[in-house]
């Protein structure tokens, strides 16, 4: 299985909550490295942009204000198999549905507001990282 990198957000809710240090864990405890992270308060503008492949269904709107509704933590992870093994930990887009044990399902509450975002595959990982990292943001692990 290939080194892979994949884009990762800690959503409004859980920076809110006093949870990035939380989910960093989970993050490093998967054996996921972050090799870039920031902390972001999104514009409309970056926030449409961002969710451009959502913008015609029925919760864009209410999906944009979430996600400007505070700061975000913004990171790059990378690892063996990163894309599918954040997700997994991440669990279900619906927290009701997520496994007991994951991101979700531990600190989420409603579909709207669940904590965290993760690439779906490489493709979009790749065009995710670029939309809010330049190369010389991202680095390379030497040990
Ligand atoms: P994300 O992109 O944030 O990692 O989440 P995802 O892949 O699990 O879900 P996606 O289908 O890409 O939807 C993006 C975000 O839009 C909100 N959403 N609301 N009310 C709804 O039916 C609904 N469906 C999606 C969620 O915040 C979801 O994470
Ligand atoms: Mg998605």
């Amino acid at each position: 299985m290939a080194l892979e990198r994949t884009l990762s957000i800690i959503k409004p809710d859980a920076v809110a909550k006093n949870l990035i240090g939380a989910i960093y864990n989970r993050f490093e405890s998967a054996g996921l490295r972050i090799v870039g992270a920031k902390m972001m308060h999104l514009s409309k503008e970056q926030a449409e942009g961002f969710y451009a492949e959502h913008k015609e269904r029925p919760f864009f709107g209410a999906l944009v204000e979430f996600m400007t509704s505070g700061p975000i933590v913004v990171q790059v992870l990378e690892g063996e198999d990163a894309v599918r093994k954040n997700r997994d930990i991440m669990g279900a887009t619906n927290p009701a549905e997520a496994l007991a044990g994951t991101i979700r399902a531990d600190y989420a509450e409603t579909i709207d507001e669940n904590a965290v975002h993760g690439s779906d595959a490489t493709e979009s990982a790749a065009r995710e990282i670029s939309y809010f990292f330049s190369d010389e943001e991202v680095c390379q692990r030497t040990r």
